[in-house]
């Protein structure tokens, strides 16, 4: 047998076992889980793999099988008794297979975030802890890994968050055959946890509400927030940047009407969909479709190994380890790093904050930054890699990430005394820092019925049971464990700061809404990892600086993955843009390198 015959040979001896086993009721594992409603409904291997048993790393045809038997999502989701329904969630119509396994126990992607104790089909209870390290496939030590094939493109572009989509569009766009990849099951990033809203200055949606804002205020606050630790010449790009990236993401379909505010920001810029809802699942549906109407090559449990060069400083393209297909190169004119930020990675935030090392992370699985280190190894620099932040408010003891943009709709944050303590506008490392100087190192936001209103995201954390309501400030305080006179007295106070537009005991700038009844709510929340403002260090063209101070050529970075932008501390809303400015930057670089070099 010669080697070219050897290999279907063993894929075929494979699937006649897999196949002998269900039809023989074998008691393995897998058979077990296929003897279940697969069995009850005599379903072949073919029926889920196709006629030739063969597996695509997006697992695409696999999942056109599934929603033909079991039906799409809509369907899924209107069957759903249960209280939270995965069908109908934050993730999108995404593959099927991201949680339901055919071999063995399926699983729900949505506990690496969540504690759902979710009764999915054929799946265990047990959680799956989101802190188990990520196997780098690059780790130094690790040996180099041989590729199976070979393949070609304009552009390579390694992470489908936020970044990536934008950068990829632009790209295509631009005239590049452009390769996303994502080692997740599923596209969208931390993007797609993005509660909030992109921060954008002098834009038409604050000019049609009669309000005034300057690039040059988002500079320099901007700038403050980080510290002045960030590189201006960066900061400049985002904020001069930022009302076209809004225009850009409207030209795709997307809704970025409604205002709010953020820390550290005295004007509404904060875009988000109407009603306050998340931006990021928003944004990462716009994207998916805009990706799949061009038709762009998106390959979902792709991980990137290694990132190519030449050896005299220009990237080639990268190594892949697909799900399923093994190890194979893309020779490519043009790499495009967006693999996103490390908050998810209790290791490497252990190793550059220790004491940051057992908090909650509000972060994807997934953001465990290899692609800092890929792009490290092959020549690039690293800035303010132990520059983490930590939101304030996540809830409770969850990883769920209570929107800044609650605070900026008019709740207060009160300590368990019953008082306010800071200015809840202040940047997110002021407040953290508040936070955590209470005994408790812990707080509560309370806000009232209009604010609820104002905000659709709260009916979701009411959802998920983080809110206790009641019908007076007094209820509300018996069910916080807080004394009920100090509490009524603290909103007694603010609803007058509301009255006079004037606080005087800590200067919020803004309070749009009183905590007023009918209901009033309280929410426990605690400080936790959520960005890491370092990384690969890139010039205003997004072009990839080399540890030589030059760019890289054929290299460029966009998102959390790189470093400078945000300083010491990023304002709530500035990830977004980060993420469209600098995407749209690279994406569009990329193409025209490609062009300028043939
Ligand atoms: O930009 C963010 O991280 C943000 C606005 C988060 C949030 O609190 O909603």
């Amino acid at each position: 047998m010669t080697r070219k015959t050897m290999v279907p040979a063993l894929l075929l001896t494979a699937a006649l076992l897999i196949a002998a086993s269900i039809a023989w009721g074998a008691d393995s594992s897998k058979s077990s889980f296929l003897s279940g409603v697969h069995k009850k409904n005599n379903v072949t291997c073919a029926d889920c793999h196709g006629k030739s048993l063969a597996v695509d790393d997006s697992e695409t045809a696999l999942n056109k099988n599934c929603r033909g038997c079991h039906g799409g999502f809509e369907e899924l989701a209107a069957k759903t008794k249960e209280h939270i329904n995965p069908h109908k969630s934050h993730l999108g119509d995404t593959n099927c297979t991201a949680c339901h396994k055919g071999h063995v126990a399926s699983k729900a992607y949505c506990n690496y975030c969540h504690s759902f104790a979710m009764k999915i089909p054929a799946m265990g209870t047990e959680q799956e802890s989101s802190d188990k390290k990520w196997v780098q496939e690059s780790a130094p030590g690790k040996k180099e890994l041989k590729s199976t094939r070979v393949e070609s493109a304009d552009v390579v572009v390694i992470g489908a968050g936020g970044s990536g989509y934008v950068a990829s569009i632009t790209a295509h766009d631009a005239g590049a055959k452009v390769i996303l990849l994502e080692k997740m099951p599923i596209t969208g990033g931390n993007s797609m946890l993005a509660a909030g809203g992109i921060n954008a200055a002098r834009t038409r949606y604050q000019e049609r509400l009669g309000m005034h804002d300057d690039p040059a205020e988002m500079v320099k606050e901007t700038m403050k927030g980080g510290r002045d630790k960030n590189d201006p010449e960066l900061v400049k790009v985002l904020a001069y940047k930022s009302a076209d990236a809004v225009d850009f993401l409207v030209s795709l379909g997307a809704d970025m009407t409604d205002l709010v505010r953020s820390g550290g920001v005295a004007v509404d810029r904060t875009h988000r969909p109407v009603g306050g809802a998340a931006v990021g699942p928003h944004l990462i549906k716009v994207y998916r479709d805009n990706a799949a109407k061009r038709n762009i090559d998106v390959r979902v449990n792709s991980e990137v190994v290694q990132i190519l060069s030449d050896g005299k400083g220009r990237v080639t393209g990268v190594q892949v380890k697909g799900k399923h297909s093994g190890v194979y190169t893309i020779n490519a004119k043009a790499v495009i790093d967006t693999a996103g930020g490390f908050a998810a990675n209790n290791e490497l935030v252990g190793f550059y904050k220790p004491q940051f090392k057992e908090t909650a992370s509000s972060n994807q699985p997934g953001a465990t930054g290899e692609g800092m280190f890929l792009a490290e190894k092959i020549g690039a620099k690293l800035i303010d890699m132990e520059q983490i932040q930590i939101h304030p408010t996540m809830g409770g003891d969850t990883k769920v990430l209570v929107s800044e943009t609650v605070r900026g709709s008019g709740a207060i944050l009160v300590n368990h005394a019953g008082k306010r303590f800071v200015n809840e506008l202040t940047t997110r490392d002021k407040a953290s820092a508040a936070i955590l100087a209470q005994p408790e190192k812990s707080a509560f936001l309370v806000l009232g019925e209009g604010i609820r209103k104002s905000n659709v995201q709260i009916d979701g954390y009411i959802a998920l049971g983080l809110v206790q309501e009641a019908d007076s400030v007094a209820g509300l305080a018996a069910k916080m464990g807080v004394p009920a006179d100090v509490l009524t007295a603290t909103v007694v106070a603010y609803n007058k700061a509301f009255e006079a537009k004037k606080d005087p005991e800590f200067q919020r700038q803004d309070i749009p809404r009183p905590v007023d009844g009918p209901k009033y709510y309280a929410i426990w929340v605690k400080p936790g990892r959520h960005h890491t403002m370092g990384g690969v260090k890139i010039n205003t063209e997004a072009q990839v600086i080399g540890k030589d101070g030059k760019p890289i050529a054929g290299f460029y970075a966009a998102g959390e993955v790189t470093g400078g932008v945000h300083g010491w501390n990023r304002l709530g809303g500035n990830a977004i843009t980060d993420t469209v400015v600098f995407g749209r930057i690279a994406g569009s670089n990329a193409a025209s390198f490609i062009k300028n070099e043939k």
